[in-house]
């Protein structure tokens, strides 16, 4: 190839990485501010609703007690007050309830406080 053409060549390629090198950062700049706006936006909703406290009834059975832990095991409905299908799940349960009134295959209605997915049995009374 001659010469004359190569630093044309030179030229051409530098420009054009440094155009690429002004322009990357922009768009970089772009994608991020437009994605912190997005994100913070998302996560703001995602956490006011998920750090919320929030109190909901539900019914179920209890499939275990975990006396030493004050936990419990439900087999409950759909909660639709949070959004939960029905499910086997077990629970922290409120210093307040007393488990010892409680048994393996007892039915019940209880009350959860909490947020997210961590909610607490809140009181415990037999189901109708
Ligand atoms: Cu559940």
């Amino acid at each position: 190839m001659d010469d004359a053409h190569y630093p044309t060549l030179r030229a051409v390629l530098a420009s054009a990485l440094i155009g690429t090198a002004l322009i990357l950062p922009v768009c970089g700049a772009l994608a991020q501010m437009s994605d912190m706006k997005k994100m913070p936006g998302m996560n703001d909703s995602k956490m006011s609703d998920t750090k919320k406290t929030k109190t909901a009834d539900a019914t179920g059975t209890i499939t275990a007690l975990n006396a030493a832990n004050h936990k419990i095991t439900f087999d409950h409905g759909p909660i639709p007050a949070i959004d939960w299908p029905a499910m086997t799940m077990e629970f922290a349960v409120a210093p307040s309830v007393d488990l010892a009134k409680l048994k393996t295959g007892d039915k019940v209605k209880f009350t959860l406080s909490g947020s997210g997915n961590t909610y607490t049995v809140q009181s415990i009374s037999p189901a109708p």
